[in-house]
């Protein structure tokens, strides 16, 4: 488990990768040996400042599922492993969103806590995204996001107090875990979670529908791992893809389930599949999302612009002598494919370490 002792061969791995790439860190042997020393005195080590925002960068330069990994050198990492209580884990994760959304020109961050030691376990962080929207039960139906039913439910019964008029988009509460206090409780603000109403280009009455989306996609329940050494809360975030949003969140039959409602609206012919009427009303969904975050100055990237940038990365990568491993099935958007250039072809799939993990007991 993550709170064994460090393997010395994956503590080297990592030492000597962040050696070969920072020449100015200085020779890497003397490094080497106080590394192994310090786990055969506690069975841990000290990442260095440096090697953890390396580390946290190159985590991400390694990320297969990502299509966003062109600006991997430009993550800023918040150093915060001397924070173990809860309360000061949820003020620093809402301090977080501030500093990324940054009145909307979105920067990628990552806050990384304490790791986890030999019999001391790190604080963790229940939420999979720092924000998400509550799902309520209502006559039958949902109200709000059906994937979050079960986490809603966890946070009432821990005692959270929803909004007196439950919505489609109330912004769940933070469970923060810790060894000494258990799970508790701690809302987000409303100037933690900057947000864009949605609106269409043409279809003036897609605004009256009253949807919106928040502006920061933040990952929290994924372990960093880093040359043995596991950072179980390490939130970290970039900016959206619009289709995440405008084909996905919106869309899946288990999330907002929208393309019936859309399709309606807009009076096309659903009397059969081949009108292609869902699919029409998808792609006027994915306009309204690029439409309503540009106008309001909220990054945002369609999906042609990421597709032609990732395929930079990887020749970047390629130049570099490393190889990038991507998958396939989450890199081509969930719209369009083809008409993106990362459909055709494939990718180096052998998996890089330092990675981030998702445990089997994370999410909901
Ligand atoms: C997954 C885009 C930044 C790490 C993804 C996905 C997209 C994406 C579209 C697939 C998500 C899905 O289908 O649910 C972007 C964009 C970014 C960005 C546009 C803008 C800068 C980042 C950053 C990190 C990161 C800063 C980490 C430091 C990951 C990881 C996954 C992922 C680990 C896989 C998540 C999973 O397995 O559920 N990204 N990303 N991304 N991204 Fe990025
Ligand atoms: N699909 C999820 C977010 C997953 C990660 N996507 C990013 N990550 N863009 C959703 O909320 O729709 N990022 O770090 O920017």
């Amino acid at each position: 488990s993550s709170t064994d002792e460090v393997d010395f061969e994956l503590a080297e791995e990592f030492i000597r990768l962040f050696h070969a790439e920072n020449p100015e860190a200085g020779p890497v042997l003397p490094r080497l040996r106080w590394v192994r020393a310090e786990i055969q005195a506690t069975g841990s080590y000290r990442h260095t400042t440096a090697e953890l925002t390396f580390g946290a960068q190159v985590a991400w330069r390694n990320s297969a599922r990502c299509i966003g990994r062109l600006y991997w050198r430009s993550l800023r990492v918040r150093d915060l492993r001397a924070v173990r209580d809860a309360d000061r884990v949820a003020a620093h994760c809402r301090r977080h969103l501030r500093l990324a959304a940054n009145g909307g020109r979105i920067r990628p961050v990552m806050s990384v806590f304490a790791p986890d030691e030999p019999g001391r376990p790190a604080p963790r962080i229940w939420n999979d995204q720092l924000i998400r929207y509550a799902g309520y039960e209502r006559d039958g139906g949902v109200l709000g996001d059906r994937r979050y039913l079960g986490f809603t439910r966890t946070a009432l019964d821990l005692g959270w107090q929803p909004p007196e008029q439950p919505g489609m988009f109330d912004a769940l509460p933070l469970i923060v875990e810790t060894e000494q206090e258990g799970p508790t409780l701690h809302p987000l603000w409303r100037e933690d979670v900057f947000e864009v109403p949605l609106s269409h280009p043409e279809l003036d009455w897609f605004g009256s529908l009253g949807l919106r989306w928040h502006a920061v996609p933040a990952i929290s329940n994924m372990r960093l791992v880093i040359g043995g050494v596991s950072y179980p809360a390490a939130p970290f975030n970039g900016w959206y893809l619009g289709t995440e949003i405008g084909a996905r969140n919106l869309v899946d039959r288990d999330r907002y389930d929208l393309s019936e409602l859309v399709g309606e609206r807009m009076g096309l012919d659903r009397s059969s599949e081949q009108t292609l009427w869902r699919d029409r009303a998808v792609i006027e969904i994915n306009r309204a999302v690029l439409h309503s975050f540009t106008e309001a100055g909220v990054s945002i990237a369609d999906h042609h612009t990421e597709s032609e940038r990732f395929l930079t990365h990887v020749a970047r990568e390629e130049k570099a002598g490393r190889s990038c491993p991507a998958d396939w099935s989450w890199i081509v958007p969930p719209i369009s494919g083809a008409l993106t250039p990362v459909f055709h072809r494939y990718y180096d799939t052998e998996p890089l370490r330092p990675e981030f993990v998702l445990d089997d007991d994370a999410a909901h």
